[in-house]
């Protein structure tokens, strides 16, 4: 009989695919079923109408048979999958190739050095306005800075910053005097050649404390022992220099770290290497933070420049570049 064939099929099928094959044989064009009510046409009479009934009756197991198998089977088969594809999050994968960039080491490196000497770390928004950047920062509203070749301006007047000085400024702004702060950052001024890139990064120093408390000696003091540290056995000098927001400035040189100081290329044979910016806090930036009988010392250095003297790289370009061979040899 045909009827306990396919129940009895569909009892032991193992997967869908098989039961779907077991619905086909049965109610396809030449199914099993589809045959047997083509066959009611032999019949009349009472006969007929008790066969179709007792068919009718038939399909309908037949179908709920399929339904209910059909939805065990289903089941069974995605526990079945999730158990198969589960992924173990907690596993490690092969080592990442990824390492420290050379500028984010050297970075590191320098604050490391000023929060030990208990320095904040402070940072500040990129976008920047033109109080925080220029005015703050004594750089008065004719000053070469601010021309549109170096500063990158957005339409509604905001720019980005061409240094980290706006976030002393802010910080000037949200916190009483003492303070020590140490701010690194990426930095973006329109100005693209062999040793220029339009971002680049620096690290700013400020120190502000009660009038007459910090003088010029503080500064050069830190700074010496700062590039001791960074140089091992370098010489340094001040040379007098000029900035809108220190007086007095200076520059800071160290003897060169290629030739030792006897003169070569890359010191342009002075047997000197200008590395750093430093100056007293001019008192028209303390006005514009409403900071009253203060004294204080700032200092700027460029993180590329530093990269470069450390790491023995004579291309700022190898820097944002990415090129792996060259990446891989800070791992
Ligand atoms: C430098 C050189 C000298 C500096 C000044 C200030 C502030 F906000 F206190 F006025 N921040 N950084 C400064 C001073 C930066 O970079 C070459």
């Amino acid at each position: 009989m045909v009827e306990n064939n396919t129940l009895k099929a569909i009892e032991l099928a193992q997967s869908t695919q098989e039961l779907e094959e077991i619905r086909v044989k049965a109610f396809g064009k030449k199914g099993s079923i589809t045959e047997l009510f083509g066959m009611l046409k032999q019949f009349d009479g009472e006969t007929k109408k008790h066969k179709a009934k007792e068919l009718n009756i038939l399909k309908a197991q037949i179908e709920q048979a399929l339904a209910a198998k059909k939805e065990f089977l289903h089941s069974q088969e995605l526990a079945q999958k999730l158990v198969q594809e589960k992924l173990d999050l907690s596993l490690f994968s092969a080592p990442l190739r990824g390492a420290s960039h050379p500028v984010m080491l050297t970075m590191e490196r320098v604050v490391a050095y000023f929060t030990a000497l208990n320095f904040t770390f402070c940072s500040g928004p990129l976008v920047e306005d033109d109080f925080h950047n220029f005015q703050a920062l004594n750089i008065s509203e004719h000053h070469p800075a601010r021309d549109m070749h170096d500063t990158f301006y957005f339409r509604d007047g905001a720019l980005l910053r061409t240094h980290t000085s706006p976030v002393q400024i802010r910080t000037m702004e949200s916190t009483k005097p003492p303070i020590r702060i140490i701010a690194p950052g990426a930095v973006f001024r329109c100005d693209y050649d062999i040793t220029h890139t339009p971002m680049f990064h620096q690290v700013e120093g400020l120190v502000v404390d009660s009038e007459d408390k910090i003088s010029f000696a503080h500064l050069k003091y830190i700074l010496q022992d700062f590039l001791q540290y960074m140089f091992k056995d370098v010489r340094v000098r001040f040379r007098s220099s000029f900035f809108p927001f220190t007086e007095p400035s200076a520059e800071v040189d160290i003897s060169c770290i290629f030739c030792k100081g006897d003169g070569c290329r890359i010191c342009s044979h002075t047997g000197w290497l200008e590395v750093l910016g430093c100056g007293i806090v001019d008192e028209n930036v303390f006005k514009a933070v409403c900071y009253e009988n203060v004294s204080g010392y700032a200092f700027g250095l460029g993180i590329e420049r530093f990269a470069m003297l450390l790491y023995g790289v004579n291309d700022l370009r190898a820097f944002f570049e990415n090129d792996l061979r060259v990446l891989e040899q800070f791992a």
